[in-house]
């Protein structure tokens, strides 16, 4: 890589939310970006917006992700992997939460994000370096009830970036989790409600000023453009309005 070379990114779950406000947010600061997810109507949109480009792909199917990073590698050197794709199922006790929900959620979030960073580290760490970025959350901080099997998850993804950097440490690789507690984005909690609008909109009832998916973008950005031998290790990012996953501020 020589100085002038642009960075690149390939940022996962890049349709909507977190995802799609971090492409923006990378394209503004002068990246080229490549953007991932399974829905080509918004990666077309998202690409017409910003001048990413786009790869479909499901991460929980491996070949789909042989498929992307080798698409990526073929594409040019790489400064940063954002793995933001992944997601909660539901709200139930531990004492009555399907098995079968903390299995997909595990897929997503902890097999996806692995899944992704195996496939590209090798092309990370060739031209000078580059970031694996990880979003995780406050439920891999936090258990509340309820949380479950998201919690669990996140609890788990979170242990790839705190395992990651110790076993590459002195590599030309930084390692950086960014975890948001409650950012009202157009789908998290109604996916996580299986599309019951009330439900996902009573997430943030009250709430003075809930984080937006831009805020968070914002943080990823700032962290992949400091000096290169400065390590971002975790961000935790929450609105004023909320103190704990439980404990949130709210107008009645
Ligand atoms: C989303 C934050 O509190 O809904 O990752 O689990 S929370």
């Amino acid at each position: 890589t020589t100085a002038t070379t642009r960075p690149r990114a390939l940022v996962t779950g890049a349709s909507t939310g977190i995802g799609a406000a971090t492409v923006r947010g990378l394209r503004a600061a002068g990246w080229d970006v490549v953007a991932t997810a399974r829905r080509v109507e918004r990666l077309e949109a998202l690409a017409e917006e910003t001048g990413c480009t786009w790869i479909a792909a499901d991460l929980t199917v491996a070949d789909d992700v042989t498929r992307l990073a080798a698409a990526v590698v073929e594409g040019g050197p790489l400064s940063a992997v954002v793995n933001n794709a992944g997601g909660a199922i539901g709200a139930d006790p531990v004492a009555t939460g399907s098995p079968e929900d903390w299995a997909r959620m595990y897929e997503m979030n902890v097999l996806g994000t692995l899944r992704v960073t195996q496939a590209l580290l090798p092309h990370l760490e060739a031209d000078g370096g580059g970031d694996v970025l990880v979003v995780t959350s406050t439920a891999g901080h936090e258990p509340y009830p309820g949380g479950g099997g998201y919690t669990a998850a996140k609890h788990a993804e979170r242990l790839i970036p705190l395992t990651l950097r110790q076993e590459l440490v002195g590599r030309p690789v930084r390692i950086i989790e960014v975890a948001p507690g409650m950012v009202a984005t157009e789908e998290f909690s109604l996916n996580r409600f299986a599309g019951d609008a009330d439900r996902a909109a009573a997430v943030y009832a009250g709430v003075a000023e809930p984080l937006v998916a831009d805020d968070v973008a914002d943080v990823i950005t700032w962290t992949l453009t400091r000096p290169a031998h400065v390590n971002i290790d975790l961000v935790i990012v929450r609105p004023r309005a909320q103190a704990t996953s439980t404990l949130v501020a709210r107008e009645t």
